[in-house]
């Protein structure tokens, strides 16, 4: 087997990325009130498995360990989220001493470590307490998310080096508001598209608290999807043409022009303009950010589909998006995505020169989840992790090179993790970790990404001549 070369980055590349609710655990210590994430897997039938958050890689007591695992891996930044109901159990009002306490002793071993702290602030563990008056159906959690964001900046913001508002919008608006295959489990129109607005809002009403903290960097993350028509026929093309409204453009066009999506009639079917909107909510939403993040792991191929009568409430967040067969005849991850780094490229490309005022770029998840099991040699021999990630940095290569101004790089994920819907079943990280034992062992793929970064440390620090 041939180790792929290490791809030549810009100079301040950085790297590794976890999220709370995926790897903590200590779902009811010391004070942590329960998110909808908690309730959705403690309902039967949910995740596979049945499995839960309530362990996870048991973050919350062995976090010393996972950044001296960083440290040796040589990362510059770590990006991790806060689990808002850690901070204040019911959402909005009382804040957990026990919960603060502990993103200072993350955020202080980080710093002792010499690595940047990155933090999100909602990676989709929404306080249940909300979701009981609403959830983000409500502006109200709109409002409660711009309080949390308050409380964490006054007690983190002289330590924290950027802030990311939302992870993913997409997924709790679409896939859990729409679908259903993510909590709080419901399946609307109106609610999704409320939803969809309010995370908005609540981005907004979040970025002006940050700044008033005096906050260093402050952006969003996008998980935009690279779209292609399965075919030219006209029904598969309309369809795309609402896959881009309801991946991208829902996202893109309020927070990079100010402005709705121009097609969002066709896509909502009459209910895209709901009374959530209200006067000046754009000009919160647009108001300029420092960076945005950018997730990409697949493209998405689309294909007209007839509607879904079990899912009748949002047409077009289930009757598009197939991947299945899979058109680029490349490999398959164990997600089921096809690996196709060009997609990427393309993707960075086509957002750097729709929206002039772009701001720079970070890639804050990228990776593949494989089939990794720990060897007789005390091994895991991930090739295929190997193989995507460098062919995705040399993707993000390209597109440095083509003009687009990206900044670093976080993979996906320090550690093997809670995957959702997928359970534990799906493993992303450059460490595996055992979930009867808890054990880390730290894969191939750590110790090629560890030489990736040596090299890129050695190529760009050298003195100039
Ligand atoms: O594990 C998730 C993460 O929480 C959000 N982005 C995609 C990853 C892989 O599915």
């Amino acid at each position: 087997m041939s180790i792929p070369a290490f791809p030549e980055l810009p100079a301040h590349f950085r790297f590794a990325a976890t999220a709370a609710y995926q790897i903590e655990g200590a779902h009811d210590e010391d004070g942590r009130g329960p998110s909808v994430w908690d309730t959705y897997n403690h309902t039967p039938g949910r995740a596979v498995g049945g499995a839960t958050g309530d362990t996870a890689c048991d973050h919350y007591h062995r976090y010393p360990e996972d950044i001296a695992l960083l440290r040796d891996l040589g990362v510059d930044d770590y990006r991790f989220s806060i689990s808002w109901p850690r901070l204040l159990p019911r959402g909005s009002g009382p804040v957990n001493p026990k919960g603060l306490d502990f993103y200072d002793r993350l955020i202080d071993e980080l710093l002792a470590a010499d690595i940047a702290p990155a933090v999100t602030l909602y990676h989709w563990d929404l306080p249940q307490a909300l979701e009981d008056r609403g959830g983000w159906r409500v502006r109200e959690s709109a409002e409660a998310f711009a309080e949390y964001a308050a409380v964490a900046a006054e007690r983190y913001g002289d330590r924290v080096e950027r802030w990311i508002t939302l992870n993913e919008p997409f997924c709790p608006a679409f896939v859990g508001y729409a679908e259903g295959r993510h909590a709080p489990g419901a399946r609307e129109g109106r609610g999704a598209l409320a939803t969809a607005h309010h995370l908005l809002v609540g981005h907004g009403l979040a970025v002006r608290e940050l700044r008033a903290a005096g906050a260093r960097e402050v952006g969003i993350t996008l998980n935009l999807d690279r779209l292609h028509a399965v075919s030219d026929s006209p029904e598969d093309l309309a369809a795309l043409r609402r896959a881009e409204v309801l991946h991208n453009e829902v996202w893109t066009e309020p927070l990079f022009t100010g402005r709705y999506p121009e097609h969002e009639a066709e896509t909502w079917e009459g209910l895209a303009d709901g009374p959530w909107r209200r006067p000046g909510d754009l000009e919160l939403i647009g108001a300029p950010l420092d960076f945005v993040g950018i997730n990409f792991y697949r493209p998405i191929t689309v294909a007209a589909a007839p509607r879904r009568e079990d899912v009748p409430a949002l047409r077009t967040a289930v009757d598009i998006g197939v991947t299945e067969p899979n058109p680029y005849g490349t490999r398959l991850t164990t997600m089921g995505w096809p690996v196709v780094p060009s997609a990427f490229t393309e993707l960075l490309c086509d957002l750097h020169s729709r929206y002039p005022q772009l701001p720079p770029l970070w890639i804050t998840e990228n990776g593949s989840a494989e089939a990794d099991s720990v060897t007789p040699d005390g091994r895991v021999h991930d090739a295929e992790r190997i193989d995507y990630l460098a062919d995705h940095l040399a993707a993000v290569a390209d597109a440095v090179a083509a003009g687009v101004d990206v900044r670093g790089y976080y993979g996906w994920s320090l550690l093997d993790n809670f995957e959702w819907a997928r359970g534990y079943e799906q493993r992303f990280g450059l460490v595996h970790v055992d979930y009867d034992t808890l054990t880390r062992t730290p894969k191939d793929s750590y110790h090629w990404y560890r030489g990736l970064i040596t090299a890129h440390r050695a190529r760009t620090e050298e003195p100039a001549r």
